[in-house]
C-alpha cells in the first residue's frame, strides 16, 4: 500500500446526554478524525477517541495530536506496506499513546480492507453477522434518575446495562437497579475510584451479593495485585480496563489471576491489530472479552462493531447505536441497534459512508501532511 495524503480533522459533537463518570463529566466530545488517501485514490478513516483531559489515560486531545501529525502518520506516509499490521511493528518504538495510534491504525486497517474489497470484520477475521450490544449508564444526580435511564434503554432492548460506580454511589444505585431490573444483566465499572486498603477491598466485597456480571476495573490503573487480592475474596469475576494498554500487561493480569474477564478497546490498546492479539491471548487463556467504547463517533463505532464480530467476543460490547450518545453521527447510515443487535457491516472497508459536509461543519481544527510529491520538491 502506498498512501499518499493524510489529514486530520479535529471534530466536535454535543451528547445527547451528558455523561459522568467517578473522574469527570462531558455534555459534547471532540475527536480526531484521520483520513487516508492511496495512489489508487481508496480512502482510510480511523478516529482518535482521546478523552479531552488526562484523567482516564495520560492522553489528551492535544497530545494525540501532536503524536498523529508529528510521528504517526509521516511513518504511514513514508513506508511501503502491505498489512496494517506492518505499521504498528514500526511504530512499537514510539513508546506508550496508544489513543493517537489506535485512530491511525484503524485508518490504514480501513483503507486495506477497502483496497483489498473485503469489509473491515472480515480483514480482521470476524465471523459473525451481527454482535451484541450494551449501554454504559454515567453516575446520575439522583437513584431515581439513574432508574429512568435504565428503564429507558432496557426499553431500547438493550441486554446489558452497565452502572459507574463511585465511593459514595455504589451499593445503593446497584442495590436499587438490581431491585428493578433484577432479571437483567448488569454490571458496575469503578474506573479505578477505589483505593487498596483492607476497608476499600472489604467494602468493595460487598457487592457480591448482587449477581453483578462483573466489576471492572476497581482500583487505578496496573494495580494488578490489589485486583487479584479482591478477585481472590469474591464469585463476580473483575474486568480490567484501564490495568491493560499492551500485550504484556495482558500477560501480567492472567499470571497474577487479576481478573477473569477483558474490555478490548480499539483505542486503549493502541488500535485494531493489538486488540486481535488481545482477543486470540485471551481466548486462548478461556478469558471472554468485550469490545469497551469511548463514547466514539461512528468512525471510531464502526471500528469497535468490526472487531466485536471476532469469536471470543461473547459478551455485550459497548457498541450502542449513534442516537444513545448523538444526534446525528458522522456516518450514514449511523449505526443501529435493534434489540441490543448491530449488524455487521459486508461492504468493503469501514462499512459506512462518512459525511464530510458535516464532519467540515463541526470542525474546530484541519491539518493536512504535504503529499509525497511535495516533500520530495
Ligand atoms: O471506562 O468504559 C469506560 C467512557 C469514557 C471513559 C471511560 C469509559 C467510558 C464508557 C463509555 O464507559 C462506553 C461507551 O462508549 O458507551
Ligand atoms: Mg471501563
Amino acid at each position: 500500500m502506498k498512501v499518499t495524503a493524510a489529514s486530520i480533522s479535529r471534530v466536535k459533537l454535543p451528547l445527547v446526554h451528558s455523561f459522568q463518570t467517578s473522574s469527570h463529566r462531558k455534555s459534547y466530545l471532540e475527536h480526531l478524525i484521520i483520513r487516508l488517501t492511496d495512489s489508487d485514490g481508496n480512502v482510510g478513516w480511523g478516529e482518535i477517541a482521546s478523552p479531552s483531559d488526562p484523567y482516564y489515560c495520560s492522553e489528551t486531545t492535544e497530545t494525540t495530536w501532536l503524536v498523529a501529525r508529528k510521528y504517526l502518520l509521516p511513518i504511514v506516509l513514508s513506508t511501503e506496506w502491505g498489512h496494517p499490521s506492518q505499521l504498528a511493528a514500526v511504530w512499537h518504538k514510539i513508546r506508550g499513546h496508544e489513543f493517537a495510534k489506535a485512530g491511525v491504525d484503524a485508518a490504514a486497517w480501513s483503507l486495506y480492507a477497502l483496497a483489498t474489497g473485503v469489509s473491515l470484520a472480515s480483514a480482521l477475521g470476524g465471523t459473525r453477522a451481527s454482535v451484541n450490544a450494551g449501554v454504559s449508564l454515567g453516575i446520575e444526580p439522583t437513584i431515581d434518575d439513574l432508574l429512568a435511564q435504565v428503564q429507558k434503554q432496557v426499553d431500547a432492548g438493550y441486554p446489558r446495562v452497565k452502572l459507574k460506580i463511585a465511593p459514595g454511589w455504589d451499593i445503593e444505585p446497584v442495590r436499587a437497579v438490581k431491585a428493578a431490573f433484577g432479571d437483567h444483566d448488569i454490571h458496575v465499572d469503578a474506573n479505578g475510584a477505589y483505593g487498596d486498603s483492607e476497608d476499600d477491598i472489604a467494602h468493595l466485597a460487598k457487592l457480591d451479593e448482587f449477581g453483578l456480571t462483573m466489576i471492572e476495573q476497581p482500583f487505578a490503573p496496573r494495580n494488578f495485585v490489589a485486583s487479584a487480592r479482591l478477585q481472590a475474596r469474591i464469585h463476580t469475576p473483575i474486568c480490567l480496563d484501564e490495568s491493560v494498554d499492551t500485550i504484556d500487561d495482558l500477560h501480567t493480569m492472567i499470571a497474577l489471576k487479576a481478573g477473569r474477564v477483558l474490555n478490548i478497546k480499539v483505542s486503549r490498546m493502541g488500535g485494531l491489530t493489538v486488540a486481535k492479539t488481545a482477543h486470540d491471548i485471551a481466548t486462548g487463556e478461556g478469558i471472554p472479552v468485550w469490545c469497551g467504547g469511548m463514547h466514539e463517533f461512528g468512525v471510531g463505532r464502526a471500528a469497535n462493531v468490526a472487531i466485536s464480530s471476532l469469536p471470543g467476543f461473547t459478551l455485550p460490547s459497548d457498541v450502542s447505536g449513534s442516537d444513545k450518545y448523538y444526534a446525528r453521527d458522522i456516518i450514514v447510515p449511523p449505526v443501529v441497534a435493534n434489540s441490543g443487535q448491530v449488524a455487521v457491516p459486508t461492504a468493503p472497508g469501514l462499512g459506512f459512508d462518512v459525511d464530510e459536509e458535516w464532519i467540515a461543519e463541526n470542525r474546530v481544527d484541519f491539518d493536512e501532511l504535504p503529499t509525497t510529491s511535495e516533500r520530495n520538491l
